[in-house]
């Protein structure tokens, strides 16, 4: 586990190095729950502050399923069409209906509650308030977390989508963001994975329907609108960056889809897709398993930033410049074994 345990409220403020020099191109030197709560503080919530919170619609009641029912569903391929590809090529994400069952949504949320609750010492949906929590690794130990994380069905997606034939895992990522949390700030993954390849794309896996309410990942599109940010410097201690990218999109009319997500449908972007989340305001925490795919191959950039995160632990015994593929960056698809076929 990364991400600092059992840890108690850690006050998301950059220590050592990062506190000291302006640049971003020291690596970080805390956990990941460390870097996810310096994180939400560069977005600008100034506009729109959370004042009340409202309940989020009740959890459909179905029965429980069968872990291997769930092992099965995750195996089973997901047909993604040549208008699904020519979509994700041109706007740099694409939300799927159905590739999850409602039944495996809430299973996934059963077991992330779990993990979340266990790991942090606290209740979702309402124990802990404004926060966004973050655990890393946990297909290692988890059996059933592993299905959802080296799924087949979602790696397959992930490999047509980018159109290569082998994807590796990055990492997966369980997010809660809790009842009150702001907003995520405007960025893209490119910023924070140090691999020397764009051919990277993040399964955002809601365990849960997401209403707008409730903070949906949301995506400017097309996919190069990037290029009307990339001269903003980042900026590693206030929400300048977030609040500037946000002045382009506005100026250029950009278009950002930032509907709600029904159960069971889960997003893809690529990491050079602008993205941002709106605040949670539901009394329910907004639970996402995120699961990071690359094409096999990929190399460790030369020159990892603090923004990349803590990434040795996701691509241990590795230096900068070296082939990305650890133990711990399986192969997911294709396959691997005969049981996956
Ligand atoms: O869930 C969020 O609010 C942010 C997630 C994100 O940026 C990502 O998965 O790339
Ligand atoms: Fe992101």
């Amino acid at each position: 586990m990364t991400s600092g345990g059992k840890s108690a409220q850690t006050s998301p403020k950059l220590v050592g190095e990062n506190a000291r020099r302006t640049d971003v191109d020291q690596p970080w030197e805390q956990d990941n729950q460390a870097w996810w709560d310096w994180y939400l503080t560069l977005a600008d919530n100034a506009d729109d502050p959370v004042a009340a919170l409202r309940d989020a619609d009740p959890l459909p009641q179905l029965a429980a399923i069968d872990a291997s029912v769930v092992a099965e569903e995750l195996r089973a391929p997901f047909s993604v069409s040549p208008a699904d590809r020519a979509f994700f090529r041109d706007n740099g994400f694409i939300k799927l209906r159905g590739v999850l069952s409602p039944a495996a949504t809430l299973r996934l949320r059963h077991e992330l509650v779990e993990l979340l609750s266990t790991t942090f010492d606290t209740v979702l949906d309402g124990g802990t308030m404004a926060r966004f929590l973050s655990v890393e690794l946990a297909w290692l130990h988890n059996r059933l977390l592993r299905d959802y994380v080296l799924s087949p069905r979602i790696a397959k997606i992930a490999a047509d989508l980018l159109d290569v034939p082998a994807v590796r895992l990055y990492h997966d990522n369980a997010m809660s963001k809790e009842p009150g949390c702001g907003r995520t700030p405007w960025h893209y993954d490119d910023h924070h994975f140090p691999l020397a390849t764009h051919d990277v794309v993040t399964a955002w896996i809601p365990a849960q329907p997401i209403s707008r309410a409730m903070g949906p990942l949301a995506f400017a599109r097309p996919i190069d609108v990037y290029k009307l940010v990339e001269g903003i410097a980042f900026n590693k201690f206030d929400t300048s960056y977030d609040r500037q990218v946000a002045a382009v999109f506005r100026n250029h009319a950009v278009a950002v889809e930032d509907g709600p997500f029904e159960i069971g449908e889960v997003s893809f972007h690529h990491n050079l897709s602008f993205h941002t989340a709106a605040a949670n305001r539901t009394r329910q925490s907004r639970i996402v398993l995120a699961n990071t795919y690359y094409a096999d191959g990929a190399r460790v950039v030369d020159a990892p930033t603090m923004v990349s995160g803590d990434w040795q632990k996701f691509i241990p015994d590795t230096q900068p410049g070296d082939l990305a593929a650890s133990v711990l960056n399986p192969v997911c698809w294709p396959a691997e074994s005969p049981t996956h076929a």
